[in-house]
């Protein structure tokens, strides 16, 4: 996989230079577990190049409260857990990254709260993921509304210049930028303008069951086969996919592909790793079945090491709250001199 690859942000006073590692921010809301989509989108890309940048990761608990309706305390603290433990089990360096959840920094929403007082508003409106979200609720919390905002606080805390995401999120990141911009403009060259690095394969992985719409955990928790989920045991990652909807042709080709097969092809190719041409080849005189098994097949092996690390990391006791509360430290070490530099330059604190 070869990330559409930004190049270090410029127009800053920041410490962060070109010359540096570039500072990689990103973060997944523990709103349940994990599905292939965040994984190839976003988790894949965070581990192959945690050896040459500067990485902060976050489970961004505060996002998770924007539909106060679903919030479960018990379970979202369970959920900051078991996120952090993926985070390790996909192969996440606690050493080399620094890895903590947001709510443990008070940083994140006291930048909210001064970011939010140079954004205009129609900014927010415009955002396509706050329409989808509010679509058809009767109330709509102004959390909901402000969420970007509490995404550009976590990024631009952290001096960031790469936020390496999925698709769905382009917007956001665009957004935080433009924040940035009139924040630097008002108050003078305090923060690094951050770019997205979108895969350039499986940045939008689809639904199994509905392949016109993004993967996602939301559908995920009502519709069984709609997602395979990183720590869902083989039969169902099976059956998930051999249920998968395709169409009632039988060749199996990229071009002209429906929206279902070109999904199971995509997340061949992104496993498998080579050219879309050379696996297409390979299924010539084939048909969709034969597509779904292979596909099953990559998914399995990818997953079952996971599976195993993660029993393996919870299986510990204290071992994942121990690495939350080291995170929170490290990760504030660089936030509060960030917090610092915004209220000085806006005339607070
Ligand atoms: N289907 C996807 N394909 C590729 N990338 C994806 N990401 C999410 N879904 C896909 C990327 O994963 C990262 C973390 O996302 P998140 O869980 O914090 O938020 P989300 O995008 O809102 O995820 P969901 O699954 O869609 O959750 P709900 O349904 O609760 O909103 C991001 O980088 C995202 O791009």
């Amino acid at each position: 996989m070869s990330p559409s690859e930004p190049a270090a942000a410029t127009g800053t006073t920041s410490p962060t230079t070109a010359e540096a590692r570039p500072r990689v921010f990103s973060g997944v809301q523990p709103t349940g577990d994990l599905h292939l989509g965040t994984y190839l989108g976003a988790l894949r890309q965070w581990v192959e190049h945690q050896q040459d940048r500067d990485s902060v990761f976050c489970v961004v608990d505060l996002h998770a409260l924007t539909i106060p309706e679903e919030i479960d305390p018990q379970r979202l603290r369970e959920d900051v857990r078991r996120v952090m433990a993926l985070y390790l089990a996909v192969g996440l360096d606690p050493e080399r990254n620094v890895i903590f959840a947001q709510s443990h920094l008070h940083e994140h929403a006291e930048l909210t709260w001064l970011l939010n007082c140079v954004t205009p508003l129609g900014w927010l409106y415009r955002m396509t993921q706050f329409k989808a979200k509010s679509e058809g609720r009767e109330s709509v919390g102004t959390g909901l509304l402000d969420y970007p905002v509490l995404q550009a606080a976590d990024i631009l805390l952290y001096d960031t210049n790469v936020v390496p995401v999925g698709d769905d999120q382009r917007q956001h990141i665009e957004l935080t930028r433009d924040i940035a911009v009139r924040f630097n403009h008002l108050f003078g060259e305090v923060f690094v303008l951050p770019e997205a690095a979108v895969p350039e394969v499986g940045a939008r992985i689809m639904g199994l069951d509905e392949p016109t719409v993004k993967m996602s955990k939301s559908v995920a928790r009502q519709r069984a086969g709609h997602a395979v989920n990183l720590l869902d045991d083989e039969r169902t990652v099976r059956k998930a996919i051999m249920s998968a909807v395709t169409d009632s042709g039988r060749e199996v080709r990229f071009e002209h592909a429906s929206p279902g097969v070109r999904n199971l092809l995509t997340i061949l190719q992104t496993l498998d790793g080579r050219p879309m041409d050379a696996i297409v080849a390979e299924f010539e005189g084939k048909g969709y079945g034969d597509l779904k098994k292979a596909v099953a097949g990559v998914v399995l092996d990818a997953l079952r090491p996971i599976r195993e690390r993660f029993d393996a990391i919870m299986a510990e006791p204290g071992g994942v709250d121990e690495l939350l509360a080291a995170g929170a430290e490290r990760a504030r070490a660089i936030a509060a001199p960030t917090l610092s530099r915004v209220k000085e330059a806006m005339g607070v604190g």
